[in-house]
């Protein structure tokens, strides 16, 4: 068992970062401290892609061992789950954009808190997006966006939602490592974060205030 479960990220440790996830869990760890971890690792593997120690292949191996981490851990969430939902959640990585390590931390959050969530994966197109709007009619649409390439797509989304009159119903989110304040005016969203936990609170909040209304 890792003593540190980041550092096997790092070093790409497959077999021990799934055995110390699993005895984790079996002893009752908190699961959100587990999941912390595993961020912490795979932050550390981005950093050294970035300083250049690690290569692209090796950080793909790394995100693949953190998804395969993450599945360990949904079950474990899904068990608090109320049974019916606190809330509905459209997610999305948009177009241009294949990063999604991010979206399914939050993803598997907002499932913990009893929410449902409709992902609908990476690179996707507006009129899809629109599409799961129409047939869902979510509380919230959440876009995760790592690559200034895909900020075009997220404020064309926004602007065909409000010609529809389907904007005001929802709270549109934006989170990601490469969003800012002023990605979110730019955008025309209500909320943006580059903190899951934050993006969980903000969604509790606001079902919290519908509730009460
Ligand atoms: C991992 C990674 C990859 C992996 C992706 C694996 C995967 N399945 O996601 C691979 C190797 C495939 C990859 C490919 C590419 N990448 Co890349 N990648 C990264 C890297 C190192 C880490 C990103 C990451 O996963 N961070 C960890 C997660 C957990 O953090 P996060 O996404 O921010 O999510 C957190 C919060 O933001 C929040 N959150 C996320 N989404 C949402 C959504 C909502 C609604 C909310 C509320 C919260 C929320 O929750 C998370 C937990 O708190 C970054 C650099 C960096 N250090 O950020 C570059 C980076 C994003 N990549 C970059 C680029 C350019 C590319 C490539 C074009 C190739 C290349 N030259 O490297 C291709 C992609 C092409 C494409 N079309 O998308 C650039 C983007 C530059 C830019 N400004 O546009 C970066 C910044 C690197 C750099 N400095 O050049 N990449």
């Amino acid at each position: 068992m890792l003593e540190d479960l980041s550092t096997g990220f790092v070093e790409l440790k497959k077999d021990e970062v799934i055995e110390t996830m699993k005895e984790r869990v079996e002893r009752g760890d908190d699961v959100l401290d587990i999941l912390e971890d595993a961020r912490r690792g795979m932050t550390a593997v981005g950093d050294r892609f970035q300083e250049g120690t690690l290569f692209l292949a090796e950080m793909m191996l790394a995100a693949e061992i953190f998804k395969e981490a993450l599945a360990i851990l949904k079950p474990k969430l899904e068990q608090a789950r109320p049974p019916e939902p606190v809330g509905r959640v459209v997610l999305a990585t948009p177009k241009g954009d294949i990063h999604d390590l991010g979206k399914n931390i939050f993803a598997t959050l907002l499932e913990g808190q009893g929410f449902e969530v409709f992902d609908l994966g990476v690179d996707v197109d507006s009129s899809l997006v629109i599409e799961k709007v129409k047939e869902v009619e979510p509380d919230f649409l959440g876009f995760s966006a790592l690559i200034t390439t895909a900020f075009a797509g997220m404020k064309q989304t926004s602007e065909i939602l409000e010609e529809l009159g389907l904007r005001e119903p929802l709270k549109l989110m934006v989170g990601g490592g490469v969003t800012s304040p002023l990605l979110k005016d730019h955008i025309g969203a209500d909320f943006q974060t580059t903190d899951a936990m934050e993006g969980v609170a903000y969604c509790l909040k606001i079902m919290e205030a519908k509730n009460r209304a």
